[in-house]
């Protein structure tokens, strides 16, 4: 049985770039289907229930085909959300350091470089989605992902993913998914981030 991770804030705690009623609503109610809908499909195969949402996320062609589908959407959720709530803090390390600097100064310039990348391609991605910034062997790499599909079924070390479905911004910013996904850099922890990729 997966249940919700514990969030170490407050709902308001990452005010003004996430206001409490969304984070109340999105980790409350959409977390909680997706895992609720998780649970719901394993109950059908036992033999899985022992596996991690990682494991099973792994080799999607692995499932057994009549749970694939809620599998990538129901498991996806659940995993893209734990990883997103774990790398936001209302007091972050605002830069990478160390090893990831380096890889991120490797492959986009500067961390502004990667930040503006990052905005463009994430805002850039048609419908509901995420964006991510991932470890490819020892490169890093932006891409982007529809639905609740995870890098990590693509072989891909998933470091820092944001949210682009409506839900995760639409009453603060409406429309507006470049403005928040400018703002949302102001919570990003990096020493997350980094810990992912060290
Ligand atoms: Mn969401």
């Amino acid at each position: 049985m997966f249940t919700l991770p514990k969030l170490n804030y407050e709902f308001s705690a990452l005010e003004p770039t996430i206001d409490a009623k969304t984070m109340e609503i999105h980790y409350s109610k959409h977390h909680q289907a997706y895992i609720d809908k998780l649970n719901a499909a394993l109950e059908t195969h036992p033999e899985l229930q022992s596996l991690s949402v990682e494991e099973l996320l792994s080799d999607l062609n692995k499932l057994p085909s009549d749970i694939k589908g809620a599998v990538t959407n129901h498991g996806g959720g659940h995993y893209n959300h734990t990883l997103f709530w774990s790398i936001l803090s209302p007091a972050p390390q605002a830069q990478p350091t160390g090893l990831l600097n380096e890889a991120i100064e490797k492959a986009f310039g500067s961390f502004t470089d990667f930040k503006t990348q990052f905005e463009t391609t994430t805002a850039g991605q048609f419908g509901s989605g995420w964006g991510w910034l991932v470890k490819d062997g020892e490169e890093v790499k932006i891409v982007t992902t529809p639905n609740q599909n995870t890098p990590l079924s693509d072989g891909l070390t998933p470091l820092l993913g944001v949210d682009v479905w409506e839900h995760a911004y639409y009453l603060n910013y409406q429309n507006r998914r470049p403005d928040y996904l400018k703002a949302i850099w102001n919570v990003i922890d990096w020493k997350q981030v980094e810990a992912r990729f060290n």
